[in-house]
C-alpha cells in the first residue's frame, strides 16, 4: 500500500513510522509512506497555509489553495486510484469496519489540518472525512497517525503473519480475554488453574466464555454486531441485564 500525507508538521511522523511495526511493514515493502509539506506548495515569502475567517471570530482557517495544489500534484504522482481521506473532529467516527475498508485500498492521501479548521471548499477533495474520536486535538497528524497505525497492522505481511488475518474476526468482535504469563504467582495474584491445566478444549472455552462475560459488562455496546451462538448471546444478555439492575440499586 501506498500512503501519501500532507501537513504543516511533517518533522511528527518520521520517529512513529520509523518504529515497530510500522517501521518493518515500511522497511519490508509492505508499506511505503511519503509526508509532504505543505508549505511546499505556498507561493508568498512567508509560506502561509491559514488566514482570518470570513466573517470574523477567533482563531484562523486552512486556506484552500495550497491544499489543492497538494493534493492534485500528489494524486498524479502515482497511478492507483486514491481515496483521500481529511482528518477532522466532524467526519466519520473510526471504527475496525472503516479500517478493515481503507486497508483494503491501494493507496490513501492524509489531509491534516491545524488551526481551528478547514475553508469548507477544501472539504470537496475528500473521498471520507473521518475522526478519531469524540475529543479535540489541536490537529490532524496525530489521528492521521493512529489510521495508518491501524491499516498497516491489517495488510498482509505486515505483522510477520503468525497472527495476522485472525485476531479481530476470530475474536468476532469481543474484547479480548484476560491474559497471563510467568510467574503462576506473583504479589500473592494466582493465575486461573485452567490455564496451567494443559486442557487445549477447555481453555478455549474458558477464554470465549470470558471475553463474552467481559464484553457485556464493560462494552454492551459492542453486543448487538459481535458474532455469537445463540447460547453466548443469551448469557451475554443475561449479565447485561443484571448489571443494570446492580447499577439501578
Ligand atoms: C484535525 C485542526 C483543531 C478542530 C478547534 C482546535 C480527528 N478526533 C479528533 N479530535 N480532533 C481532531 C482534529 C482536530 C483538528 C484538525 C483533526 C485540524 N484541528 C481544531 C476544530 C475545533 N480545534 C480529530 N480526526
Amino acid at each position: 500500500m501506498r500512503i501519501d500525507v500532507v501537513t504543516v508538521l511533517p518533522q511528527v511522523f518520521a520517529p512513529v513510522l520509523g518504529a515497530s511495526i510500522l517501521g518493518r511493514a515500511i522497511a519490508s515493502g509492505v508499506l511505503d509512506v511519503a509526508v509532504h509539506d505543505l508549505r511546499d506548495w505556498t507561493a508568498d515569502r512567508h509560506r502561509t497555509t491559514d488566514d482570518s475567517p470570513f466573517g470574523g471570530g477567533p482563531g484562523m482557517v486552512m486556506k484552500p489553495e495550497p491544499v489543492f495544489s497538494a493534493v492534485a500534484d500528489i494524486s498524479a504522482m502515482h497511478p492507483a486510484r486514491t481515496i483521500t481521506v481529511l482528518v477532522c473532529p466532524s467526519g466519520r467516527r473510526l471504527d475496525q469496519d472503516l479500517v478493515r475498508s481503507l486497508a483494503s485500498e491501494h493507496r490513501l492521501l492524509f489531509i491534516c489540518g491545524r488551526y481551528e479548521g478547514f475553508d469548507e471548499r477544501i472539504r470537496t477533495l475528500a473521498d471520507v472525512e473521518v475522526s478519531i474520536g469524540d475529543y479535540v486535538l489541536t490537529g490532524g497528524e496525530l489521528p492521521a497517525l493512529v489510521i495508518i497505525d491501524a491499516v498497516a497492522r491489517l495488510l498482509p505481511g505486515a505483522l510477520g503473519d503468525e497472527t495476522s488475518a485472525e485476531d479481530e474476526s476470530f475474536n468476532g468482535g469481543l474484547l479480548e480475554y484476560p491474559q497471563y504469563t510467568r510467574p503462576a504467582e506473583y504479589r500473592g495474584m494466582g493465575v486461573p488453574p485452567v490455564l496451567l491445566s494443559g486442557d487445549h478444549a477447555k481453555i478455549a472455552a474458558w477464554r470465549r466464555d470470558q471475553a463474552v462475560r467481559r464484553t457485556a459488562e464493560r462494552r454492551p455496546d459492542l453486543i448487538g454486531k459481535a458474532l455469537l451462538s445463540p447460547q453466548e448471546r443469551a448469557r451475554a444478555q443475561d449479565i447485561i441485564d443484571e448489571v443494570e439492575t446492580t447499577d439501578r440499586d
